[in-house]
């Protein structure tokens, strides 16, 4: 078995040396938490496919976006680059946003699409659309996906929480009508749910609003990404999917035969319709005979969020983080250690667990690995190629460090090797302070979650706590003990590290130490 791993270790360092160029699909969940799925721990809820496919494949214990926040954790994936370096990219986009990707950059889909792939985008974009701000709904929203190496778009242009609330296909809103055109500040013809906002934002375009309907948009991208495989599959040509799903963000809105199905609520059954979406992925991925022959990545943007869904879920016994402290936007583990989940048959081996360092910044020289795409220096900068711990030894050593952008910029953190080291007191993301509100984290939410810190009491941070903090997730995974004070030396090397890293780009390209 030894030997076999050893030789598809060394085929994933000569790449181009696969037979046949594998397909990837690359299922990207929005703020699904560590503890959201069975394989991870979860009991309030049921996910078969998506513990069906960790049987099938590798599924990682200490995987962590670059970003706890939802655009600069995609911008992160697309480029392979720290969003840090791409100036203010700290926060989520909204209606009015330009892109915020470089058309000039090198992508994720151009490395499959220079190595004879056929690629699309399917889901969630959240990365804006054009260069002007505010974005002009009404014409061709260009600069966008199909300029950034996608050969076709369909899917939810912004978030599901925020306006349009239209689908958007390649440069057009679906249904467009110049008679019906889009105005700022009217109020949208849109359902309306809790944790749905600023539907007063733009308005206009009723038939465009129409056709979106929140209970469908998770079949609905289910059948765009199970139509295109199954069409791609007969093609014979390799295909790249980037399938972002709206699930399970806020506001939770599965199609009615998920609703009531999970003991966690309505934030349980949205999960209930993700599992459905990954499995309809699988499904068509074998009947199309191609499942073979496609590495299959399953991974989420960002931590679990205690909205008022996660506070339901929660009040019902679901630990949408398992014990981690904090959640979506944290610099805290909560926030950004998520779920990742690898299939590639003969290739991974089925049902092992990895505990190797991984991030979604690494699939982009990962990608460019697996299809022989060699990479320049201004490609891809801040990523590794973690085929070694895909195919290889389960724990491959891939990268000893990574950068961590929380939403607020004061709270950058650098992990490396078992420490991490955050650059301020407290969580570094949203900070509501009373159960019910939709922002509620931080010091605070410890009164309704029962997390425990020793920088906190009572809800708030100690007068007396340090100015930065320090773990060791090794002897500490949950975060109780910031030992900053007893380990000064290993903080001041870790800050100095820190700032190194933010002016000068990290990878290699290759796992590290080969
Ligand atoms: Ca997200």
């Amino acid at each position: 078995m030894k030997k076999f791993f050893t030789l598809l270790l060394w085929l994933s360092l000569h790449c181009s040396a696969y037979a046949t160029k594998p397909n990837i699909v690359i299922i990207y969940a929005d703020d699904l938490g560590y503890g959201d799925v069975g394989c991870y721990g979860a009991t309030h809820v049921r996910t078969p496919n998506i513990d069906r496919l960790a049987r099938q494949g590798r599924r990682f214990t200490d995987a962590h976006t670059a970003s706890a926040v939802c655009t600069p954790s995609r911008y992160t994936l697309l480029t392979g680059c720290y969003p840090v370096r791409r100036g203010n990219l700290w926060s989520p986009v909204f209606l009015r946003t330009p892109l915020v990707v470089d058309p000039a950059r090198t992508t994720i889909a151009d490395v499959a699409k220079s190595a004879g792939y056929d690629t699309a985008c399917i889901g969630k974009w959240h990365l804006g659309f054009g260069t002007q701000s505010p974005t002009d709904w009404n014409g061709l929203l260009k600069p966008g996906p199909l300029e950034l190496g996608f050969d076709s778009y369909f899917g939810l242009p912004v978030v599901n929480s925020h306006p349009p609330f239209v689908y958007v296909e390649n440069h057009r809103v679906v249904g467009f009508d110049k008679a019906d055109p889009f105005v700022y500040g009217n109020t949208a013809e849109t359902r309306a749910f809790d944790e749905k906002f600023k539907t007063d934002a733009i308005g206009g375009a009723a038939k465009a609003h129409k056709l979106y309907d929140d209970e469908q948009v998770g079949t609905t991208f289910a059948g765009r990404a199970t139509d295109w495989i199954r069409a791609k599959a007969k093609s014979g040509n390799p295909f790249f999917l980037y399938f972002a799903t709206s699930n399970i963000h806020h506001p939770f809105t599965p199609a009615k035969r998920f609703q009531g199905t999970s003991q966690a609520g309505r934030y349980g059954d949205f999960i209930h319709e993700l599992d459905w979406i990954v499995g309809q992925v699988m499904n068509v991925l074998s009947e199309a005979k191609v499942a073979d022959n496609t590495l299959l990545v399953f991974t989420s943007d960002n931590g679990g969020m205690l909205n008022r869904g996660g506070q339901e879920a929660w009040r019902r016994g679901h630990r949408l983080n398992g014990d981690l402290l904090g959640f979506k936007f944290d610099a805290w583990e909560g926030g950004h250690r998520v779920p990742f989940i690898a299939r590639w048959p003969g290739i991974i081996e089925a049902g092992s667990v990895s505990d190797s360092l991984v991030s979604n910044v690494d699939l982009f020289a990962t990608v460019a690995a697996i299809t022989g795409r060699k990479l320049g220096q201004a490609e891809g900068e801040d990523s590794f190629n973690i085929l070694p711990a895909l195919s290889g030894e389960p724990n491959a050593k891939v990268r000893d460090h990574l950068l961590i952008a929380p939403l607020r910029r004061t709270h950058l953190s650098l992990r490396k090797g078992d420490w991490i080291y955050i650059g301020a007191k407290g969580h570094g993301g949203f900070g509501a302070k009373k159960v019910g509100e939709h922002g509620l984290g931080g010091p605070a939410a410890q009164l309704f979650t029962g997390h425990v810190n020793s920088d906190i009491e009572d809800g708030a941070i100690k007068p007396d706590a340090p100015e930065a903090q320090l773990y060791n997730l090794a002897k500490d995974p949950y975060q109780k003990q910031n030992v900053i004070r007893s380990h000064p030396e290993i903080a001041k090397q870790m800050k100095a590290e820190m700032q190194s890293i933010r002016t000068t780009p990290t990878a290699p390209h290759t796992a590290l130490g080969l």
